[in-house]
């Protein structure tokens, strides 16, 4: 259950998104308990290559990883931003500690409850692991801790987060990490990569209609949570993906003309047929223009790590 705090941000990020022109609703909101469980299925898909992508990346590549962020075995904190079920870094952390290296590793995560969760199941299998959990907000945690955590801090941004802002964001969010990093502190970030773009649409166009119910979830959130009628008989999930920008958009688009109460804001909006609310970028990149993200955001590309058909890589900066 929401807090009433909670709510009215909702709804105060509703309103900005459906007064504003195109109008848009955050994908931020996609992320309730219903949420969390279909994006697990979309990481489970096989069209939904990142994920393989990344693990296979971590299994074939964990040594050169760690040769590289910590030459001769030195100590570090490994700090995840938005770890999650923390599935991919399992494989990183059994290798760290199968080559003896001494590090902690940090999740950072906004929901408590999830930090508490990972914990468990990664000290099932790892009980020797040093772990510390970090909840909270990624930048509020980094100003108050990161004069206290001592050595060096390598920060993971795994699963091509970052390809949920656009390219002003993504430099912004990455220009403030780097004012919160110390010099010789390194970001190793998963990106998905620009490739045939019928292998991008399927990934957020899927035949098991998954990505759909992940989208429409953001509908049925904001009827329980902000008192919306939105009838999602009449909204159709609608995938793009444009080459020239990288970006990958989804849509929910209005099938008929109709009117939308919201009791928190007690406001209508009305749609007209076929109008469309953006929700979702998922933005790629090639290695050109991540070198240039990098250098715009005060980085300097160290290393790329990337799976075998070169659909996606974990870049190491510093
Ligand atoms: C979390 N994020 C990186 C996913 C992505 O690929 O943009 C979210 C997602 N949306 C639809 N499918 C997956």
């Amino acid at each position: 259950m929401s807090t009433i705090t909670e709510l009215s941000k909702i709804a105060k990020d509703v309103r900005d998104g459906l007064t504003s022109s195109p109008r848009t609703l955050p994908s931020k909101y996609f992320y309730d308990d219903a949420g969390d469980k279909l994006f697990q299925s979309i990481m489970a898909m096989p069209e939904y290559y990142l994920t393989d992508c990344e693990f296979e990346i971590f299994q074939t590549q964990a040594d050169n990883i760690l040769n590289t962020i910590a030459p001769n075995k030195r100590p570090f904190n490994l700090i995840e931003l938005g770890a999650g079920d923390g599935s991919k870094t399992r494989v990183l952390l059994r290798h760290f500690q199968e080559k003896g290296v001494d590090f902690t590793y940090c999740p950072v995560d906004i929901s408590a409850g999830i930090l508490e969760e990972l914990k468990e199941e990664v000290l099932k299998e790892l009980p020797d692991l040093n772990i510390e959990l970090l909840a909270g907000d990624y930048f509020e945690l980094l100003n108050q801790r990161i004069g206290k955590f001592e050595g060096r801090n390598v920060f993971l941004f795994l699963g091509s987060t970052i390809g949920n802002y656009n390219e002003e964001r993504a430099t912004r969010f990455l220009q403030k990490l780097r004012d919160g990093m110390r010099e010789d502190d390194q970001l190793l970030m998963g990106v998905d990569l620009k490739k045939d773009p019928s292998v991008i649409l399927k990934a957020y166009n899927d035949p098991h209609g998954i990505t759909k119910e992940f989208n429409m979830n953001l509908l049925r959130r904001l009827n329980v949570e902000i008192g919306a009628n939105f009838d999602e008989r009449y909204w159709m999930h609608h995938p793009t993906y444009d080459p020239q920008s990288g970006e990958a958009r989804s849509y929910l688009v209005s099938t008929k003309p109709q009117e939308v109460y919201i009791e928190a804001l007690d406001e209508t909006y009305s749609f007209e047929a076929w109008e469309e609310v953006h929700t979702e970028i998922s933005k790629k990149y090639s290695l050109n223009q991540l070198e240039k993200l990098a250098q715009a955001s005060g980085f300097d590309v160290a290393e790329n790590f990337l799976d075998c058909k070169h659909y996606f890589v974990d870049t190491l900066w510093r």
